[in-house]
C-alpha cells in the first residue's frame, strides 16, 4: 500500500523508487531481501543513513542480504509501516518515536516537552539501560529495535503570525504527530492540535487545513516547507529520537551472525546519520531565511514560560505510567555525565 503520490514535495529523485541505486548487488542473487522504508524524502540525512546501512549490510554479507530503500512514505506512513513489520510484509522502518507510543505506552516519556537538556544527554540515556529497556519492550509487538537514530529538537513553523512567546500559540491550528502527549501539550499552549500522518502534512499546509507544524530544521528545509510557511521559531520544544525497527519475524529467521551484522550496521549507520543530521539542523537556518521565511527567535525566558505551561501535561502522563520506570528514567537524565 503505497501512498507516495501524496508526498511528492521537493523530491529531486522521484524516479528511484525501487531502491536499486548504486548497488553492485541484486535482490535476485540474495538469500534475504530487506524492504526498508521511511517517511522523509531522499534529501534528508535519514535517507543517507539508510543508504549507509544498505552498503554495510550488502558488503558485510557479500550481497547475501540485499536492502531495497524507499522514502517519502512510498511504503506508507509511520504507523502503517510498523504494522507491516508486525505482519512480516516489510522488514525495516525508522520512525520518530512519537507514533511508537501507539504500540508501547512507555515511549510517551520520550516526547515529554523540554525533557532532555541537550542532545548528548538524550543519546546517553537512549544508549544506556533505559534505552535498552525501551528497545526490548518492542519484542512483544513483533518488532526488534536495533538502534537509536536522531531526528532532533523540534521547532515551529506557521503561515499566520510570528511566534515569540507562549501567548502567540493562541488559536493556531497545528498539525501534530499521532501522539497523546503532543496533543495535550499544544492544547495546553492554546493551539488547536490536529494529529495527522507526516505524508499528508505538505498538502494540508498548502490547502490551509492547518496553519502550521513542528519539526526539526532539517525536515522544515529539506521538505520545502518554505513554499507554504511564512514564519519559523526556534522553540526547541521537544527532542525527537528516531528508532531503527526491524520485523521480529524477519530477524528471528536470520542466522545468528547476520543478526549481529544488521545490529552493528544499524548502530554504525546511525552514528553517521546523527552527525549529518546535527550538521544540517545547525546549518540550514540561513538557507531557510533566504527562501523568504521570517525567523523569530525564542528567548530562554520565553522558552521557560512555555515549559512551565506544559509541565502539568508531563506530570499527568508520568502519573499514568509505571512509577519505577519514570523515576529511573528521570534519574538517568539527572545522572548523565552530559547534564
Ligand atoms: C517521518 C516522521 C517525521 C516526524 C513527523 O516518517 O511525523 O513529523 O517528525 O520525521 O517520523
Amino acid at each position: 500500500a503505497s501512498n507516495g503520490a501524496d508526498t511528492g514535495n521537493n523530491d529531486e529523485n522521484e524516479s528511484d523508487t525501487n531502491g536499486e541505486e548504486d548497488s553492485e548487488y541484486s535482490s535476485a542473487e540474495a538469500s534475504y531481501v530487506i524492504e526498508a522504508g521511511i517517511g522523509l524524502n531522499n534529501q534528508h540525512p535519514q535517507y543517507e543513513g539508510l543508504l549507509r546501512f544498505k552498503e554495510l549490510v550488502e558488503e558485510g554479507t557479500d550481497g547475501d542480504v540485499y536492502v531495497e530503500t524507499y522514502h517519502s512514505s512510498q511504503l506508507g506512513d509511520d504507523r502503517q509501516m510498523m504494522e507491516a513489520l508486525q505482519l512480516g510484509s516489510q522488514e525495516v522502518t525508522i520512525p520518530s518515536t512519537a507514533p511508537v507510543t501507539n504500540f508501547v505506552e512507555e515511549y510517551a516519556i520520550l516526547d515529554f516537552p523540554f525533557l532532555f537538556p541537550n542532545e548528548e544527554v538524550a543519546m546517553d540515556v537512549l544508549n544506556g539501560e533505559m534505552g535498552d529497556e525501551l528497545l526490548a519492550s518492542l519484542e512483544d509487538q513483533e518488532m526488534v529495535g536495533l538502534a537509536w537514530w536522531e531526528n532532533g529538537y523540534r521547532d515551529l513553523t506557521n503561515s499566520v503570525q510570528p511566534v515569540a512567546t507562549a501567548d502567540d500559540f493562541q488559536g493556531l491550528t497545528l498539525r501534530t504527530m499521532e501522539n497523546e502527549v503532543h496533543l495535550a501539550a499544544f492544547s495546553e499552549l492554546g493551539a488547536n492540535p490536529t494529529p495527522m500522518a507526516f505524508g499528508e502534512l505538505f498538502t494540508a499546509m498548502q490547502q490551509g487545513t492547518v496553519d502550521g507544524q513542528e519539526n526539526p530544521l532539517a525536515t522544515i528545509y529539506l521538505e520545502g516547507y518554505y513554499e507554504v510557511q511564512d514564519h519559523y521559531s526556534n522553540t526547541n520544544h521537544v527532542y525527537s529520537p528516531f528508532v531503527f525497527l526491524m520485523s521480529k519475524q524477519f530477524y528471528d529467521g536470520l542466522p545468528e551472525d547476520y543478526q549481529q551484522l544488521v545490529r552493528d550496521a544499524a548502530q554504525e549507520a546511525g552514528e553517521f546519520q546523527i552527525e549529518e543530521n546535527r550538521n544540517q539542523n545547525e546549518e540550514l537556518l540561513d538557507a531557510l531565511v533566504e527562501e523568504g521565511v521570517e525567523y523569530t527567535e525564542v528567548t530562554d525566558e520565553a522558552r521557560q514560560e512555555m515549559a512551565d505551561i506544559v509541565q502539568p501535561v508531563n506530570d499527568r502522563f508520568a502519573q499514568e505510567m509505571d512509577q519505577d520506570f519514570v523515576d529511573r528514567f528521570y534519574d538517568a537524565i539527572e545522572n548523565s555525565e552530559y547534564n
